[in-house]
């Protein structure tokens, strides 16, 4: 019986994972990331998160295409010197606002398989504590 069970899991959850996730009730505001420079790889993005739920949220992931890694990090003072650290769970307060922007947070990009160049758009997918999630178009600019 256990067997049967598991196997009918294992059957309707691939199907169901494309499109059985919840909207995430926020709208994502000026999303960009910065160009790449030179052989670079590697690059910053930003943008506000404003809840339109009235219940908030919270953003525990993101993921890109084609193996390019995307995390959520902010910068903190140890000492003199300015260091970057993951954040694992980044808050939108219940009808309010969070921002990333160049004098806070930022998205932290890696591992892109080519430039990123002026006017191009990266798309990343936005991933909510709740299970629901987005996709957000990201501008490519230098500022
Ligand atoms: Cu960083």
């Amino acid at each position: 019986m256990l067997r049967w069970v598991l196997l009918a899991m294992a059957v309707a959850f691939p199907l169901a994972a494309p499109w059985a996730a919840a909207e995430p009730g926020i709208k994502v505001e000026d999303p960009w990331v910065r160009v790449t420079f030179g052989q670079s790889r590697a690059t910053a993005g930003y943008m506000a998160l404003i809840d339109q739920s009235g219940k908030g949220n919270t953003l525990v992931g993101l993921e890109m295409a084609g193996g390019a890694k995307a995390e959520i990090h902010e910068t903190v003072m140890d000492g003199d010197v300015v260091k970057m650290r993951m954040v694992k769970a980044f808050s939108i307060p219940a009808g309010g606002r969070a921002e990333l922007t160049p004098t806070g947070g930022h998205i932290m990009i890696m591992g892109l398989t080519g430039p990123l160049k002026m006017g191009e758009t990266l798309p990343i997918k936005l991933k909510f504590a709740d299970g629901s999630e987005m996709m957000a178009n990201f501008a490519v600019r230098t500022n």
